[in-house]
């Protein structure tokens, strides 16, 4: 497959790449580079360092004599997207290249707009260009599975059988997103739907689980090849947070019960899951969903789960709850499927053999650049970002609106 990734440069996108080319297909790797700009906003850093792109291409060259495109384009400029598009007609179109943070999406009103902006404009120029000039392509888009929320029926993989009045229909499953990030995935979805429906486009949505890990079998060849590891309180996710405070004796942040379930994958079981999606696509015109994630847990399992894994060690791990800085259920039901990717090949790593080499080993590795102050969250779902964070121009003292000294540095 001629296949183009966007968002090259970032946690999934890279191994993507890697995972695809030795495969022999022919990658096109693309990113703007802004996560990078995000982190230095954030004040936030890789734990695993990083290489630049152009060192990462040459790098995969000289291993493997394989070549990977690599070009720095943004995604919301319509005319570059479109001329892309136009100048490799692929086979498939990979789309990570979002805002893929909750706790950043929930800032403030100027964070929320850039995330939603920046996601949806960026999949809608997509499905402008692809109609354009490259309507037979398959898009294999990044969605999330937190697009669902934590309805208290079973959820299902996209669509639902519903009757209603004696009469039936198979409707998009209801979506209950729980930041303007998850949100942005949503109207992501509905336009791609509708895209599908009306230009006979073809799609995958991809609604993915947290993603643990970092280490994928082409990641590991060389230094310059490895992906980022994010472990503070904008970029990282659950587990991979826990097992990075677990390394330097911090306790682990159980946000409020812990009873929060959600699907979860190893890393390598992502870039199996798109390459699965793309040499599988769906039928010309047809929008299909897939739910991307191996195993549930709740937060709390997690955390006994880094504690035990510890223990066999002889270590010691602290498990603390602290106030849930997210509005969310903390204890509810949730049973989500997630049949189709294993109906189409895939063989799951499970946590329960990987945890300790896959991501303990890992952190343990580079826990001298660990910093525990990035342990502590700076985002709350009802007031905003908080210290540098807080935006003044958002609140309202005495009745009148105080002037806004806030400003967005990242772009
Ligand atoms: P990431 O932030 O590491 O990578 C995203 C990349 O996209 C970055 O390199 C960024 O520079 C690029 N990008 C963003 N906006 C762009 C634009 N306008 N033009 C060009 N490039 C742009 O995130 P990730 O963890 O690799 O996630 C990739 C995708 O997978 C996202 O869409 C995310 O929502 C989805 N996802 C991630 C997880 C997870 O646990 N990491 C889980 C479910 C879904
Ligand atoms: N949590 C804790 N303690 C922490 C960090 C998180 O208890 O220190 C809890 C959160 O409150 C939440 C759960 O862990 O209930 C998951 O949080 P997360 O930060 O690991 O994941 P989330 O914000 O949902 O976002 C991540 C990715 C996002 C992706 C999503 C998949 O950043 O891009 O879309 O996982 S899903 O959760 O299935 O929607």
């Amino acid at each position: 497959m001629r296949v183009i990734v966007l968002g090259a440069d970032g946690y999934l996108g890279w191994p993507t790449c890697l995972h695809l080319s030795a495969r022999g297909h022919d990658v096109v790797a693309i990113d703007n580079l802004i996560r990078r700009r995000w982190d230095t906003y954030c004040g936030t850093h890789s734990l695993v360092p990083i290489a630049s792109m152009d060192r990462r291409i040459a790098r995969w060259r000289e291993e493997s004599d394989r070549r990977i495109e690599w070009e720095r384009l943004d995604v919301c400029s319509l005319p570059d997207l479109t001329a892309l598009v136009a100048r490799h007609r692929p086979d498939a179109i990979v789309h990570f290249a979002e805002q893929r943070s909750a706790p950043y999406s929930m800032i403030s009103a100027v964070h929320a707009t850039e995330t939603q902006v920046n996601n949806v404009v960026g999949t809608l120029n997509l499905l402008f260009a692809m109609r354009e000039s490259a309507p037979e392509a398959h898009l294999v888009k990044l969605g999330t599975m937190g697009e669902y929320g934590t309805p208290n029926i079973d959820i299902e993989e996209g669509f639902i059988e519903i009757e209603h009045n004696g009469r039936r229909d198979r409707l998009p499953y209801p979506k209950q997103p729980g930041s303007f990030y998850h949100l942005s995935k949503v109207h992501d979805s509905h336009n791609i739907m509708f895209a599908c429906r009306t230009w006979g486009l073809t799609a995958t949505d991809l609604n993915q689980g947290v993603v643990y890990g970092a280490q994928t079998p082409e990641t590991e060849v060389h230094r310059d090849l490895r992906t980022r590891f994010d472990y503070d309180d904008i970029w990282g996710t659950v587990l991979n947070r826990f097992c990075s405070q677990a390394a330097v004796g911090h306790p682990l942040t159980v946000y409020g019960e812990g009873g929060q379930t959600r699907g979860f994958l190893d890393i390598r079981d992502t870039v199996r899951c798109v390459e699965l999606a793309a040499l599988n696509p769906p039928a010309p015109g047809e929008y299909r969903v897939f739910n991307q994630f191996t195993e549930q847990f709740s937060v709390g399992e997690l955390a006994e789960k880094v504690r035990d894994a510890r223990q066999a060690h002889g270590l010691q791990t602290e498990i603390r709850h602290i106030p849930n800085p997210r509005t969310e259920k903390e204890g509810h039901y949730y049973n989500a499927k997630h049949q189709k990717l294993l109906d189409l090949g895939l063989l799951p790593h499970k946590l329960a053999d990987t945890l300790i080499d896959g991501v303990i080993g890992l952190v343990e590795h580079y826990r001298g650049r660990i910093r525990p102050d990035l342990f502590t969250p700076r985002v709350d779902w009802r007031q905003g970002g908080k210290g540098k964070f807080a935006s003044p121009g958002m609140r309202v003292v005495n009745g009148r609106p105080r002037r806004s000294s806030f400003r967005l540095v990242a772009p």
